[in-house]
């Protein structure tokens, strides 16, 4: 596996791949990998005769009260994982190398759909998101980009922003990976002591109790909603962000559960802010 920081090095071996016929598959991190990246980066190697991933903690993308200077950076652990997962070069920039000239004049504006749920507790949060990715896109020009449905409103919103800007790109969504206890994998998880780890698998609890009542028969999503938040609420450890029910396509909330909709939850447990979702059962489904 080669390792650089240079877009231009970058952008000369993506050429010389796509010039031996190969297809470039792309998977962008912040580090920290974990097994939930590794499904994406296992999943590219797959499909891909070209596997690129980058690490890069993208300042854009963090609001000034959060944890832009905590967040890990092993990057000896992850420069070895990159490459026993087989990833064939691992792009690794500074903050120069991707904002020469400081702050971005230009940024991809997300639209409506980044103003609520995650880009309602993080103004600004899917600007820098984006403007990243369509920078990244740039650099690596893939065939296919690989993201987690762990950050199912990011995944949306790159879907949208390729369909929209027609990128020539496959946005492919990658299943979330969870712990035996349901808690879906995040680089945050290490902020956790143990009693908030115990904690924190209400999330995913209160989400596939909401999809056990679909399944039992309630269509109603008000009182799915209620059921959720009731249940975040009383654990003492977890502070409510929001809970929520949206149509899977349109990201409306929706009144009642009965074409493809997605449950989605976020709370603080500790000194770690929680998201997690889970696409609902529904009568045309399974
Ligand atoms: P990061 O949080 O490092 O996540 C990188 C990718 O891994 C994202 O697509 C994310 O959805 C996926 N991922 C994280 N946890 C996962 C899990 N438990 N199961 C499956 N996939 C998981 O998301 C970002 O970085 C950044 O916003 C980025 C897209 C790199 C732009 O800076």
């Amino acid at each position: 596996m080669d390792v650089t920081g240079s877009a231009a090095t970058l952008r000369a071996a993506c050429d010389a791949a796509r010039a031996h016929g190969h297809t470039v598959g792309f998977v962008p991190t912040m580090g920290a990998i974990h097994r939930g990246h590794a499904r994406l980066l296992r999943q590219a190697r797959h499909e891909c005769g070209f596997v690129v991933a980058s690490i890069f903690v993208n300042p854009l993308q963090f609001g000034a009260t959060e944890d832009l200077a905590a967040y890990p950076r092993p990057i000896e652990r992850d420069t070895a994982e990159a490459e026993r997962l087989g990833c064939d070069l691992l792009f690794v920039p500074d903050e120069k190398e991707m904002y020469p000239n400081g702050p971005h004049t230009i940024t991809v504006d997300p639209g409506p759909l980044g103003d609520c749920l995650e880009g309602a507790s993080r103004p600004e949060h899917f600007r820098g998101v984006l403007t990243v990715v369509a920078k990244l896109f740039g650099m690596v020009g893939p065939s296919r980009a690989y993201f987690g449905e762990k950050d199912a409103q990011q995944l949306a919103l790159v879907r949208r922003m390729a369909a929209e800007l027609n990128l020539p790109v496959t946005v492919v969504p990658v299943p979330t990976v969870r712990e035996p206890d349901g808690l879906a994998l995040s680089s945050r998880n290490a902020y956790l002591s143990p009693d908030e780890r115990q904690a924190a698998p209400v999330l995913f609890e209160a989400l596939s109790d909401a999809a056990e009542r679909v399944r039992e028969g309630e269509r109603d999503a008000d009182v799915l909603r209620a059921e959720m938040a009731r249940r975040i609420g009383a654990e003492p450890l977890a502070r409510l962000d929001y809970v929520a029910i949206v149509d899977d396509e349109t990201w409306e909330d929706v009144k009642r559960v009965e074409r493809p909709a997605r449950a989605l939850a976020a709370a603080r447990v500790g000194p770690a802010r929680l998201i997690d979702n889970l696409l609902l059962p529904w009568d045309g489904g399974e």
